[in-house]
């Protein structure tokens, strides 16, 4: 019955209600929920499932944020901590930029380390641009952006167009976490605010620049919690359409600072099908296979949807949490992964433009 009538609203083109998020998260069927949210997920992007060419870079694991999920960080001088400089940066893209299917964008994020100054960060995209004029450079949350703001003493619009005079091109859309200040206050107390993350990315998208968002789930928080950081998202999208991609991130329990177990395959998939429900303006839901797992993102195109991030290279932060695939696949693994899954691949650029058709 439920379905029945979230599927006629769904079909009148009327939005879910949060209530009617949570019961979706509530519900055992998630046969039915797949169905509805593939079929809204077709209507958007036919059968099309999207991949792109890309590498990962950590500048740092330093942070003077040390949040408590997170397996990646250290603090200054402690064993494992790294510091890149931009000539290692660039050396690390050397051999993707030339290889015969060259990467197409970079995705930049790292720790808010404690010494460097703002220059650092400009000179690094600037650094990259140079060697690569045609990268996209996808870089840094909207956690760094308010870091770098707060070192320069600038305000959140010049920090970001002086990045974007160095050279970025768009945002990734970590850092959002769970919004809600009770739990994130246990997750992450060090760390900006839901809603100044709301804040630096609204910022973002008047300055033209696209972002993505994501959302930590499968630790603490309980769906009421997941519903209402879809809500803000939502909202948000609605004032700027600056977004392009939503993305559920997985929690990885391993070496973290706070108890839970590795999320199962059913709240993977519901997940993925309550944010295709949800955020109906929103026009891509990215299954990110290094979180989910080869397996679970191919059944997430069948659940909602339609992009399973990319190459990726070298991957840390999951990775330092007990994150449990390779670090990268390559562009036919890729393929073959969707092709499976019954889906069209189609290689995109940063703007979800077809590079290839597969
Ligand atoms: O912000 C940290 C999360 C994020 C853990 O925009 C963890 O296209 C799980 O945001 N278990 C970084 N997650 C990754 C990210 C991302 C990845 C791929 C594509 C895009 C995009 C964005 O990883 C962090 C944090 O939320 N994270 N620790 C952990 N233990
Ligand atoms: Fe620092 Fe980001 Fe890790 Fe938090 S999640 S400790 S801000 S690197």
């Amino acid at each position: 019955m439920m379905f029945k009538r979230i599927g006629e609203r769904i079909l009148a083109g009327k939005r879910l209600t949060e209530r009617d998020a949570l019961r979706l998260f509530e519900t055992d069927d998630i046969f039915s929920l797949g169905m509805l949210a593939s079929a809204v997920a077709e209507k958007k992007n036919g059968k099309k499932a999207y991949f792109i060419r890309n590498r990962h870079i950590n500048p740092t694991n330093i942070c003077v944020n040390r949040c408590r999920f997170c397996a990646f960080s250290r603090s200054r001088g402690q064993e494992g901590a790294f510091a890149l400089t931009t000539e290692e940066i660039i050396n690390k893209l050397r051999p993707q930029i030339h290889a015969p299917h060259p990467i197409s964008e970079v995705h930049i994020v790292g720790g808010l380390h404690p010494d460097w100054p703002f220059d650092y960060y400009l000179d690094m995209i600037a650094g990259i641009r140079r060697q690569f004029p045609k990268l996209h450079i996808k870089a840094f949350t909207a956690v760094e952006v308010d870091y770098m703001s707060r070192i320069s003493g600038l305000s959140l619009r010049e920090t970001l167009a002086a990045l974007k005079k160095s050279g970025l091109d768009s945002m990734p859309g970590g850092g959002a976490e769970i919004f809600d200040p009770a739990v994130r206050n246990r997750l992450c107390p060090e760390k900006i605010s839901g809603r100044r993350w709301l804040e630096v990315t609204a910022s973002a998208h008047k300055a033209g620049i696209r972002t993505n968002a994501t959302m930590l789930y499968g630790h603490i928080e309980k769906y009421e919690h997941r519903v209402d950081h879809l809500f803000r998202l939502r909202k948000l999208q609605d004032q700027t359409g600056g977004f392009q991609a939503f993305i559920p991130l997985a929690y990885h329990p391993k070496n973290t600072r706070i108890r839970g177990r590795y999320t199962s395959g059913i709240d993977d998939l519901k997940t993925i099908a309550v944010s295709r429900l949800f955020l109906d303006n929103f026009d891509h839901i990215k299954a990110y296979w290094i979180m989910l797992g080869e397996k679970i993102s191919q059944l997430a195109l069948r659940f909602g949807a339609d992009d399973v991030d990319g190459t990726i290279i070298e991957e840390k932060i999951t990775h330092s949490a007990g994150g449990l695939t390779a670090e990268q696949l390559t562009a036919d693994q890729l393929i073959h992964m969707i092709r499976k899954a019954g889906r069209v691949p189609v290689e995109r650029d940063s703007f979800y433009r077809r590079v290839r058709a597969k």
